[in-house]
């Protein structure tokens, strides 16, 4: 009789390999794939990053009502709190990473951790979508498992500018930002682009995440009388600026970008002091998106108003879904190559097609202002 012909060892790693992964997704009650989701769900940033939280939850309860994407699996979401701190983001990139059923992640927002978290995912070949992450410099990483579905800083900031300087007619701006990656990357863009148009800088200032009271700095920027004060920086500290800054007299317009706008600035900085407040925002208003009608509905059902990143949540989840069903099996390099190929994936936004460094080609920028105390959308620029 002849004896077994010994496997080769490269279907012993194979199959090692799939076991691995097969009984991941089976060490749960159900069998189960996984999407990590990650932002700041706790603290002063939390109002938006639960818009992160909630539009990738409704992408999977959709998903599961419609059926298995993977069949014998229940899809799960998987949320980490990233709390806004870089540290906290690698480390809840690294435990996605080592929990094999997750075969995607939704995050983070902050660009200070979806930066340094995006090293983690390329390492662990795992795909990361962030939703509102806006730094230019993470796509150009040469990090093949990041993508990224909203516009970025070096469209924002000069877009921003032209604004300013066209449609407010501002000649003269105070700059102050937050000294993150965000913020610093925003404001610099906006000041280059606001300069090189003959617009005056009278001064800049950092500030620190977590400051509260920024009275000594505006009492500075008082006597300079900028026409405009541009925030490069994130909603909470934005809402203080603009409160001291109008409790201090200083009839400056403020804008700042996408950052800043959530409704949660109105709240904290007072609908009177906030009313006239501009921001840009990295897409289109979603309301007014016929496509986009059934997701809001859906939304507002489960958790109460749309917010900022919600859709964009919403649709980088579904991108993540479409790519794990289209991969059709537990495997973290098939769903980068699903999402590398170049396919156009069709969602609330629009169409979505990322470019060779993960960027969407959809690039809008808008306009948003306060007025009588909502957000109410400008026009796209
Ligand atoms: N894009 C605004 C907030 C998130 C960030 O890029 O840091």
């Amino acid at each position: 009789m002849n004896p077994k012909p010994k496997k080769v060892p490269v279907t012993l790693v194979t199959v090692t390999f799939f076991t691995f992964f097969i009984l991941a997704g089976c060490q749960e009650k159900e069998p189960v794939i996984k999407i990590g989701v990650s932002a700041p769900f706790t603290g002063d940033q939390a109002s938006v990053g639960l818009t992160i939280l909630n539009g990738a939850q409704l992408a999977v309860a959709q998903a599961n009502e419609h059926g298995e994407v993977i069949p014998g699996y229940k899809l799960k979401l998987t949320p980490i709190d990233d709390q806004h701190n870089p540290t906290q983001a690698v480390t809840a990139a690294k435990k996605f990473v080592s929990d094999p059923a997750v075969l995607g992640v939704v995050g983070h927002l902050n660009s200070s951790c979806t930066k340094p978290a995006s090293q983690v995912y390329f390492d662990g070949r795992l795909a990361q979508i962030t939703p509102a992450s806006t730094n230019p410099g993470i796509s150009k990483q040469g990090f093949d498992t990041f993508f990224r579905i909203c516009a970025t800083d070096d469209l924002q900031g000069p877009k921003a500018a032209g604004f300013a300087f066209n449609e407010l007619g501002a000649r003269s701006v105070f700059i102050i930002d937050d000294k993150t990656t965000y913020g610093k990357g925003l404001a610099d863009e906006f000041q280059k682009v606001f300069e090189s148009m003959g617009g005056k800088v009278l001064g800049r200032q950092g500030i620190t995440q977590g400051d509260k009271d920024f009275t000594p700095l505006l009492t500075r920027v008082r006597p300079l009388a900028p026409e405009l004060i541009f925030y490069g920086g994130l909603f909470p500290e934005a809402s203080l600026l603009i409160k001291q800054s109008r409790d201090l007299n200083i009839s400056a317009s403020f804008l700042g970008g996408d950052g800043i706008y959530d409704v949660t600035l109105i709240q904290l900085a007072t609908p009177a002091a906030s009313e006239g407040v501009y921001a840009t925002m990295i897409g289109t208003d979603i309301q007014s998106l016929p496509q986009a009608r059934r997701f809001v509905e859906a939304y507002e059902k489960k958790f109460g108003p749309v917010g900022s990143y919600s859709a964009y949540s919403f649709d980088a989840a579904n991108i993540l879904i479409e790519a794990i069903r289209s991969a059709g099996a537990f495997d973290r390099e098939r769903v980068i190559s699903r999402l590398k190929s170049g396919r156009t994936f069709s969602g609330i936004l629009g169409p979505t097609e990322f470019d060779q460094d993960g960027d969407t080609k959809n690039k809008i920028i808008s306009v948003f202002r306060v007025k009588n105390g909502k957000w109410e959308h400008v026009r796209t620029i």
